[in-house]
């Protein structure tokens, strides 16, 4: 959770930018305990309801994005960011005369299909200086009935007398709020609805954004167990869908309090744990009401152990997955704060998969992601069947070891690679646990322990070798351009990558070969 703030803050495009990219890892490294100390659940009682606790509704009241004094809720005004580049698209039919020898170009593309053979509906638009060349971007020509003709849509322009709301407190960046469009969205199995998004233009440190902000949010107060919340439901980054959508982001604060801060929102389809009991929620497509579902089954425990080492403090957070939703890992503490990393935790029963784990292991720190490589296949996602392994029941711990043998899985060059000399190879290795189908996103012991790769021929001799260091998806690679004029045997070599990750007392030292033909023409 990020640090609650309740003065204004003015952070630069940059900062945002980077704090989007990296809110994921800002969380969970917050959630990293000071010291390492090991912390036993203060109650093995933590998960259950109160008593009696039963699904209540309670009613939300739309508010204007504009009129919520607070900064704090930055990802909300935001909006869903899409990149303009000044190439035209040659999707588009007709484009109108543009004033403006620079215009820009882009396309919103939401996942809502007009037809069944598309899987997402295309709106493209262009955005004109109306005075002359350098005057400022003031026309906005979005194809609201995306039929690829940018001249049939009303105009979008400026509003002469904008008020200073919509615009965010960065500094030194220049912004163009447009008037707003309503894009219709489905709403329920008949019919769709308009979702009213204020376009915003602005600079980030790739170029130009134009941000669709969805203009209105929902907020209202909700009671769990025997205390008040404060709740805001509303669209951070992604128009994911009206506020019955699974990831349209729910707000929970302590009523009275502190006021909304980046950690406070997950998606809607998240578990919650919330006063030691876990709750989930659900709301209307208009977000008038939200329900809310208190956690009254069964638990199980979730354990870290070390196996066959010698290891001493060992705690685990972060959250796991099941087909339905993400639930949270670690001992409640108070509200406010974030979830405590610990040696054990209850869950309700049911089968998981890793979202991103974080475990202490002594002075080790490793950070562990659902993998999403195949072999030869970099960021394989959308071909992998996620396994739900992690079987969490009532009458045994399920212990997470790490006693599975690991391995080095090549994403890149896949097995049979040739490369020519003088072109670039470019490896991307991530260390796995087959067993879990999990891979490491990044190992630290006093320094992050970033993986090595040499590059050999057969007798051994070193032609490259280098650092692969860890990254966000798990590695962030290594490449070598191979030299015009290294010398091979015949037309064509065969040479031995090697990378080597030293984990320390997690698996020891483990190594992965994959071989390549490098080849003179
Ligand atoms: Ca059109």
């Amino acid at each position: 959770m990020a640090t609650r703030n309740s003065g204004r803050i003015a952070p630069s495009a940059r900062t945002v930018l980077l704090f989007c990219a990296t809110a994921a890892v800002f969380i969970c490294t917050d959630r990293t305990p000071a010291g390492g100390q090991t912390k036993e659940p203060p109650s093995t009682a933590q998960g259950q309801p109160p008593a009696n606790e039963l699904d209540r509704t309670f009613t939300l009241e739309e508010v204007s994005l504009f009129d919520l004094d607070d900064q704090q809720v930055m990802g909300l005004r935001l909006g869903h960011w899409v990149r303009c580049t000044e190439a035209p698209d040659p999707n588009v039919v007709a484009y109108p005369t543009f004033k403006s020898q620079h215009p820009l170009y882009g396309t919103l593309s939401l996942p809502y299909p007009p037809d069944k053979q598309s899987s997402s509906t295309a709106y493209r638009f262009a955005i004109d200086e109306s005075g002359t060349t350098g005057q400022g971007y003031d026309r906005l020509y979005f194809d609201l009935n995306h039929d690829g003709d940018l001249t049939n849509d009303k105009i979008l322009a400026v509003p002469k007398d904008p008020a200073d709301r919509p615009i965010l407190g960065f500094r030194g960046t220049q912004q163009v709020c447009f008037e707003t469009v309503a894009i219709p969205l489905p709403f329920d199995a008949q019919s769709s609805h308009p979702l009213e998004l204020m376009p915003r233009l602005m600079g980030s440190p790739n170029g130009k954004v134009l941000g669709f902000v969805a203009t209105k949010a929902r907020k209202g107060q909700i009671q769990l167990g025997d205390r008040k919340y404060d709740v805001l439901l509303g669209h951070v980054y992604v128009l994911a869908g009206w506020f019955d959508n699974p990831r349209v982001t729910l707000y929970v604060v302590p009523a009275g309090g502190e006021r909304f801060g980046w950690g406070d929102g997950n998606p809607l389809a998240y578990t919650q744990k919330i006063n030691g009991t876990f709750y989930r929620f659900s709301a209307t497509p208009a977000g008038d009401k939200l329900t809310v579902h208190p956690y009254a089954g069964p638990l199980g425990t979730l354990e870290v152990g070390p196996g066959d080492r010698k290891i001493g403090t060992m705690l685990i957070s972060g959250s796991l997955r099941t087909a339905t939703t993400t639930v949270p890992l670690g001992i409640w503490v108070a509200d406010g704060r974030p979830l405590e990393p610990a040696r054990s935790c209850k869950l309700p029963v049911g089968d998981y998969r890793l979202d991103h784990l974080t475990v202490q292991m002594d002075g080790l720190s490793a950070v562990i992601l659902n993998n999403y490589y195949s072999d030869g296949k970099p960021m394989d996602k959308r071909n992998r069947q996620n396994t739900y392994g992690i079987a969490i029941r009532e009458d045994k711990p399920f212990v997470l070891e790490f006693s599975s043998k690991p391995q080095v899985l090549f994403a890149l060059p896949a097995s049979d690679h040739r490369v020519k000399r003088g072109q670039e190879l470019s490896v991307k290795a991530v260390l796995i646990d087959p067993a879990l189908d999990v891979m490491f996103r990044y190992l630290k012991q006093g320094q992050q322990l970033d993986p090595k790769v040499t590059i050999t021929r057969a007798n051994g001799e070193i032609v490259a070798q280098g650092v692969m260091p860890f990254g966000s998806d798990g590695t962030r690679g290594y490449s070598w351009r191979v030299p015009n004029d290294l010398t091979l045997n015949g037309n064509g070599e065969t040479f031995t990558i090697t990378v080597t990750y030293d984990t320390r007392d997690l698996y020891g030292t483990v190594i992965g070969n994959r071989e390549l033909v490098v080849y003179r023409q």
